[in-house]
């Protein structure tokens, strides 16, 4: 019985190693505003069709807001500027209405209550943590001052970017 035992837990420990070092299964982004302020998280876990974003804001103007993965994992307030645009890997135009979009980075917008909290998951099938959303520059959440209109270029004429997260293992 103690081979057994021993040869079973040598097979796990081969298949621990076996796993490469990168496979993020998750990932997070705190999201910031333009005063530096901590107004939210979104929780990104890899499933097998896409990248399930649990998204946890605390502290957001009401309203609609665009939400996008930026392309750099960069978040400079007060403009965030530096995360770039949107995520586009496959050099796709901007909008969910676009015959020739979406980015992989375009979601739908989010609508935070007067409360300024909002829970909400969102899926994105064009996206994955292994090899994208980690990978290269890196990349941001970014949500915007206004909706995104889902079809005007480059980035949904959503307005100025007013929290932002890196992208992080
Ligand atoms: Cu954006
Ligand atoms: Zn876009």
């Amino acid at each position: 019985m103690a081979t057994k035992t021993t040869i079973a837990v040598a097979i796990l420990a081969l298949i621990a190693l076996a796993a490469p070092a990168s496979a993020a299964d998750k990932a997070t982004a705190l999201l910031k505003d333009a005063d530096g302020k901590e107004v939210g998280k979104v929780t990104l876990i890899a499933v097998p069709s896409g990248v399930l974003l649990a998204v946890d804001l605390t502290d957001m103007p009401p309203g609609d807001h665009g939400f996008h993965i930026h392309g750099i994992g960069k978040c400079e307030a007060p403009s965030f500027k530096s995360a770039g645009g949107h995520f586009n890997p496959e050099e796709d135009e901007h909008g969910i209405l676009n015959e020739a979009g979406p980015h992989a980075g375009d979601m739908p917008n989010i609508h935070v209550p007067a409360s300024g909290k909002l829970t909400v998951e969102v899926l994105n099938q064009s996206v994955n943590l292994s090899m994208g959303l980690l990978a290269g520059k890196g990349t941001a959440i970014v949500i915007h001052q206004g909706p995104d209109d889902y079809i005007s270029n480059p980035a949904g004429d959503a307005g100025p970017r007013i929290a932002c997260g890196v992208i992080t293992e």
